[in-house]
């Protein structure tokens, strides 16, 4: 298919991941970022269209869906991947730090959905895939930023599927486990990685798979594990 792709968080891990895969199955993707260099890497790799960006920005997040419709004339799909997560028992938890995470994950999920609904309901179609986690449906210790984050991303998301339904729009939620990526600072490829988290790679397979739903379906949640992971 040749449909016009914006992917946030795509210069590493999974965002990245699903550039790749999209790209490889004929999508035109902005890649979205940061990190200029590591970007225009991604977007030479995908033929694609690098756009540096800071999502948390609102006139940033307004700028990407500009500069998709300047460059390919339309958009078809929003992979909300961008994130960031710290974590610490919430007595020691810095508020700036607290900020930052609802920031990127939280506000920057709503900026950029608000800057490509418009454009979906004038063409009465469009999907939006959100990657939040499976922390959206847990708690755990150390948490508590990282964790109402999610849970808030969800809510965003959830609650734009039913504002858009019957626009045409589809929204797609993924909830990952563990997966092996630079995430708060880790580095991919630990011992044992493969049997421990999830390959970037798999969760781009998952987002391919609700992508691909015929017309009248849309799958509001999928859940995806590292069969190792007890959660
Ligand atoms: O992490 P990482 P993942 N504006 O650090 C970008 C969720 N998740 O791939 O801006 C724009 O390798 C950053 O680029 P840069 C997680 O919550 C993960 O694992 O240049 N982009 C990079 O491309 C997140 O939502 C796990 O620093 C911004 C990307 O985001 C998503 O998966 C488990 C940005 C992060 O790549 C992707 O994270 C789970 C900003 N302000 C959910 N800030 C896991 N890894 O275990 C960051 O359940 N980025």
């Amino acid at each position: 298919t040749d449909q016009v792709a914006i992917v946030s968080g795509a210069s590493r891990g999974i965002g990245k991941a699903i550039a790749l895969l999209l790209a490889m199955q004929g999508a035109k993707v902005v890649c979205v970022a940061r990190s200029a260099e590591e970007l225009e890497e991604v977007a030479h790799k995908t033929q694609g269209l690098a756009v540096p960006a800071d999502v948390s920005d609102a006139d940033d997040a307004q700028h990407v869906v500009d500069q998709a419709l300047r460059h390919f004339g339309r958009l078809d799909i929003l992979v909300c991947n961008a994130g960031v997560g710290s974590f610490g028992l919430l007595e020691h938890f810095d508020a700036a730090e607290w900020d930052r995470i609802f920031d990127v994950n939280v506000k920057g999920t709503f900026l950029l959905c608000k800057a490509a609904v418009p454009h979906f309901k004038s063409r009465h179609r469009g999907h939006i895939v959100g990657i939040t986690s499976d922390v959206a449906r847990r708690t755990f210790e150390n948490g508590t930023a990282y964790g109402a984050s999610k849970f808030a991303q969800d809510a965003v998301l959830a609650s734009l599927r039913k504002e858009v339904r019957s626009h045409g729009i589809k929204v797609s939620t993924i909830f990952p486990g563990l997966v092996d990526t630079y995430f708060n600072d880790s580095v991919p490829g630990g011992p044992d990685a493969e049997k421990t988290h999830l390959k970037p790679s798999d969760v781009a397979q998952a987002v391919r798979y609700v992508l691909e739903a015929p017309a009248h379906v849309v799958i509001d949640e999928l859940m995806i594990h590292p069969l190792t992971q007890e959660w």
